[in-house]
């Protein structure tokens, strides 16, 4: 009942007491003039003001924000979920995965590019956004900068008057995708790198990138960092202090400056971290959460950049960043290298599935087009997607929950298909079983669980069980949740699913659950 609820503030139900107090008052005083029997009828109007009023105590005030929470560019970029990655550069044309920087730019000549194709067959394969490696270690820029020689205007395509990045935003715009820029710090080509002035003109060439493209969504600061090069022709190592030399809070101000809706992307963020390998692997305990001041690109945080930090003060989602071949650039020798749709999907299942956004890279080749073979695994990949998430089993269902906070948190709000609704207990409460009645027995292998990140990341642990002849078989269970987690289970056929929050930092706040019978076991 709503009194008991701690959310409703005591001011209110003082206030709703006392006009019950003075009815009661007022009505003794009339007793003395009433039969016994409308004194009895009486007394049960007290009991129905009385109940009537404390209900209508139940506007219950939702849980307060718990630690770091997202800001609005980090809400939209955890909705972006799987997007595209594109190595494209001198690389390409010269085999290579580093190029040394000493590329002639006539080797970069795209026979047939178009970048329509890319956004076409991103949109198609499900994603939502294309980053582009504006620069990559070797120094050469798809985009006709003003600040170096080294670029797409000293190339034969288009006879130096092409410009990647235009092409690329022009297709986004067409099919509705977000596009993000790489821009590699590391620059194995410009003489300035390792001096103070490359600091300037590493920020010059950001700066066109962010105010001559229209809405960048994503900025990529890769982590890799200093070694041997070309260097203008100095030919030699260049090693720099990877904690100081860049400045990094000073560029990062330029981003927020040109495009404050883009997130920044780098082994230890400010918005988005790496996920600390290139495998594809998300962490199964995987917070949102970073002691992100501790931390600096290219140092060696691995596995914290897994997990995160449960105490972390700032909120620095993973990103998990793979390649759809064994190189990050095409290489025809990997033609038959690509992964399979199955693979594809064993990788969604380890980064969506893991409270993480999957930026899968997908090269082109010589002639400036997708391969056919990636193409086809990507196609493949979103069949076996869609069949997988066909029809969600949980959606309306009846709900019970053991913790309540009150109306408008009740268990209906995690299958009502409104992320912005959810199901929640009393402050005090850190556990709660929400039970799905799926009506009659039902073959189910899938479960997407998403809290209400708005308020903060806060379950530590969670256990999903069956109700299968009149008892609870566990199915699976998991430590964090976050944005999404998706888990299989083998094939259950059950009249119930329980999915049991044990674990919280602060009182759970779920906003979905979905169930799913995914071909096969
Ligand atoms: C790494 C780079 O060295 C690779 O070439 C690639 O760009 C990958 C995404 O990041 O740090």
């Amino acid at each position: 009942m709503a009194l008991c609820d701690s959310s409703v503030s005591l001011c209110e139900i003082k206030k709703k007491l006392h006009r019950v107090a003075q009815r009661i008052t007022g009505l003794h005083r009339e007793n003395n003039k009433i039969s016994t029997n409308s004194f009895k009828m009486k007394r049960v109007q007290i009991l129905l003001i009385l109940i009537i009023s404390f209900s209508s105590c139940s506007k219950v005030t939702p849980p307060k924000p718990f630690g770091p929470v997202p800001s609005e560019r980090q809400l939209a970029w955890h909705d972006m979920e799987y997007y595209m990655f594109v190595h494209f550069t001198v690389n390409t044309f010269t085999d290579k995965e580093w190029g040394y920087g000493d590329e002639k730019e006539a080797v970069f000549n795209p026979s047939e590019l178009d970048c329509r194709q890319w956004a076409k067959i991103a949109k198609e394969a499900g994603m939502r956004g294309i980053i582009i490696t504006a620069k990559h270690h070797d120094g050469f820029c798809l985009w006709p900068t003003k600040y170096t020689d080294h670029s797409v205007k000293n190339s034969k395509w288009k006879d130096g008057k092409g410009d990647v990045l235009h092409e690329l935003r022009k297709a986004c715009d067409e099919y509705s995708l977000k596009m993000g820029v790489y821009l590699s710090p590391w620059d194995r080509n410009s003489a300035f790198y390792g001096k103070p002035e490359y600091i300037t003109y590493y920020r010059n060439q950001l700066r066109e990138l962010l105010t001559n493209y229209g809405d960048i969504f994503e900025v990529w600061f890769d982590g890799a960092n200093g070694g041997d090069g070309y260097y203008g022709g100095a030919k030699e190592k260049r090693t720099i202090d990877r904690k100081t030399y860049y400045d990094w809070p000073n560029t990062h101000k330029i981003v927020r400056e040109l495009q404050p809706m883009a997130v920044m992307f780098s082994d230890a963020g400010p918005d988005v971290r790496w996920v600390g390998n290139e495998r594809g692997m998300g962490s199964l305990t995987n917070w949102c959460l970073l002691k992100r001041d501790e931390m600096y690109p290219g140092g060696d945080f691995a596995k914290i950049l897994g997990e995160g930090h449960m105490d972390g003060n700032w909120w620095v989602p993973a990103e998990v960043d793979v390649s759809i071949r064994p190189g990050w650039f095409y290489h025809q020798k990997q033609d038959s290298l690509v992964r399979t749709p199955e693979n594809l999907l064993e990788l969604y299942y380890s980064s969506v599935g893991r409270n993480s956004n999957l930026l899968l890279n997908v090269p082109p080749d010589r002639k400036g087009l997708l391969n056919e073979n990636d193409v086809k695994a990507l196609m493949g990949f979103k069949d076996l997607l869609n069949k997988e998430f066909e029809k969600d089993l949980a959606k309306g269902k009846k709900v019970y929950v053991t913790s309540k906070r009150g109306k408008e948190y009740e268990g209906s709000m995690v299958n009502d298909g409104n992320p912005e609704t959810y199901w929640t207990t009393n402050d005090y409460q850190t556990a709660g079983d929400i039970i799905i009645d799926l009506g009659t027995e039902t073959e189910v292998n899938r479960i997407i669980l998403q809290e209400y990140i708005k308020l903060g990341q806060r379950v530590q642990e969670f256990k999903v069980s069956a109700y299968i002849n009149d008892k609870w078989k566990p199915l699976v269970d998991g430590t964090t949740i976050g944005h999404k987690v998706i888990r299989k289970f083998p094939v259950v056929k059950a009249s119930k699913i329980k999915i049991t929050i044990s674990k919280s930092m602060a009182c759970p706040v779920i906003s979905n659950i979905e169930l799913y019978r995914a071909p096969g076991e």
